[in-house]
């Protein structure tokens, strides 16, 4: 019964761990200023973030600008914005 429990512990520990690993790499797979999230960021994209970097629209136009979730977007996230258009087009 102990050693049944310790595997019953085990495989959970190892389920949190795997959920984790999920949530990780779907952070990582989102794309730095992808407004419409179809995997590349275009000019008009673009535009919408600068906007937003200057004050002149709101973050929810545009979400996937602000990396770190600040609430602001900031030149090294509009930086990543035009690496990533430059990558996809
Ligand atoms: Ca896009
Ligand atoms: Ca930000």
């Amino acid at each position: 019964m102990r050693i049944l429990l310790h595997k019953v512990g085990a495989a959970a520990a190892a389920l949190a761990m795997l959920q984790m690993a999920m949530v990780v790499a779907g952070v990582a797979q989102q794309t730095v200023g992808d407004c419409d999230q179809d995997g590349s960021v275009t000019v008009d994209e673009l535009v919408v973030g600068v906007n937003i970097a200057l004050g002149e629209s709101p973050v929810a136009d545009c979400p996937s600008f602000d990396a770190d979730g600040d609430g602001q977007v900031t030149i090294d996230e509009l930086t990543l914005g035009v690496n990533n258009a430059l990558k996809h087009n």
